[in-house]
């Protein structure tokens, strides 16, 4: 069986799941949102990342299929922590080859009448490599989603090649700070400079901005005395099943 056909055999068989990893203010560590993240139950491997398998998804005839699964799933939690008075945002990830394919704008529109989300609690998460595609496209699509009342995030910001250029052409709602400049921040000159760089570049854009792979609190406290609003990371939580985030951040009933 090659991945691809295991995939196939693994979407009939209901073996993904969506983890939720916590995002809080950091100036009190409320919750505000959590970033959905896929995980494949396999029956003999256990849990695989999705590391390991989205690369043959995004290139196969299943993405669109899984984009559309992670889409649903997520906006039914996101509803159903909303029907129980939490108003806790999720975001999803959607890869350049997800969002090329079928009308995104359009499912998600479906979605959010067939759930009763709130709009403003799906956010869409994406990465410049989707900017590489046809431009005027991806513009169009992103300005349905937003009209929609759904906010669009810029994943990784920083990693890419022109992050800045992007930020010029695509009408974001907000950024995420790369992990890989987080890390260091407290050791390295270097890394601060970058990151109270681009909290102030956020700030003055009007964008809002999450910095991710917070894994200490000197870290997150640092982050506060930079201006930076929202966080993730091991530190405040580990991805996570529903039920778990359920129990650990919720308040019961
Ligand atoms: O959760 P983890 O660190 O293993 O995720 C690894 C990578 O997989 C991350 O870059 C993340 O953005 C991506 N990823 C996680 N879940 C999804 C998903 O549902 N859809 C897509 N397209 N990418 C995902
Ligand atoms: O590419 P993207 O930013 O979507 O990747 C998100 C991934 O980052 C998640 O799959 C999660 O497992 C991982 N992650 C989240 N918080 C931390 C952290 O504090 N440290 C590290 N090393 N990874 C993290
Ligand atoms: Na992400
Ligand atoms: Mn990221």
């Amino acid at each position: 069986l090659t991945l691809e056909s295991e995939l196939a055999l693994a979407v009939e068989r209901g073996e993904f799941e969506l983890f939720y990893q916590p995002q809080v203010r950091l100036i009190d560590g409320g919750l505000v949102g959590a970033e959905a993240l896929i995980r494949w139950r396999h029956p003999v491997r256990g849990y695989v990342s999705p590391g390991e398998f989205m690369p043959v998804v995004n290139t196969s005839a299943l993405s669109e299929r899984i984009a559309n699964w992670v889409m649903e799933t997520a906006c039914r939690q996101a509803r159903a922590w909303e029907l129980s008075g939490n108003n806790v945002r999720v975001a999803i990830n959607l890869s350049p080859s997800q969002l090329q394919s079928g009308d995104l704008a359009h499912s998600v529109a479906a979605l959010l009448d067939a759930t009763g989300l709130t709009p403003s609690l799906l956010e869409i998460e994406v990465t410049e490599d989707i900017l590489l595609h046809d431009e005027r496209r991806v513009l169009a699509m992103f300005k349905r989603i937003q009209e929609l009342g759904v906010r669009v995030l810029f994943d990784d910001f920083g990693t890419g090649y022109a992050s800045l250029s992007y930020l010029k052409k695509f009408p974001l709602d907000g950024l995420k700070i790369d992990r890989s400049f987080v890390f260091g921040l407290l050791a390295n000159s270097d890394d601060a400079a970058i990151v109270g760089s681009t909290i102030g570049l956020s700030k003055q854009l009007g964008l809002t901005v999450v910095a991710e792979g917070i894994e200490d609190e000197a870290t997150a406290d640092f982050l506060v005395s930079m201006g930076c609003e929202e966080g993730q990371g091991y530190f405040f939580g580990r991805p996570m099943p529903a039920e778990a985030f359920d129990r650990q951040f919720l308040a019961a009933g």
